[in-house]
């Protein structure tokens, strides 16, 4: 029943992710991947190491992420489908997930 970070797991939950940022006109939000525990070693709220794919990569304009700008370890998401490590600090807009329960 719980909600947590979202963390798409494939390009349709992405792009229902980027298009519900689209709608909404956000720029950006923040998902469910950080670097908290360990700078550099970007891992899912799941615990599960992150690793770009084909639906989600790092932002590489207009310079290289991930740059820990300031000490930089909680992830956004772009609504132009890109991500970004940002300040966990940031008062920003944060995507969750809940799962559908089963009755
Ligand atoms: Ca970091
Ligand atoms: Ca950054």
């Amino acid at each position: 029943m719980g909600a947590h970070l979202a963390v798409p797991s494939n390009e349709k939950e992405m792009n229902m992710i980027v298009n519900y940022l689209k709608f909404i006109n956000l720029t950006e939000a923040f998902i469910g991947i950080h670097d908290i525990f360990d700078e550099g070693r970007f891992v899912t709220v799941h615990g599960v190491p992150f690793v770009p794919n084909n639906f989600l990569k790092w932002s590489t304009s207009p310079h290289l992420e991930p740059d820990n700008f300031n000490n930089e370890d909680c992830c956004v998401l772009s609504r132009n489908g890109f991500l970004s490590d940002d300040a966990c600090t940031e008062k920003r807009n944060a995507i969750c997930q809940r799962y559908k329960s089963f009755c």
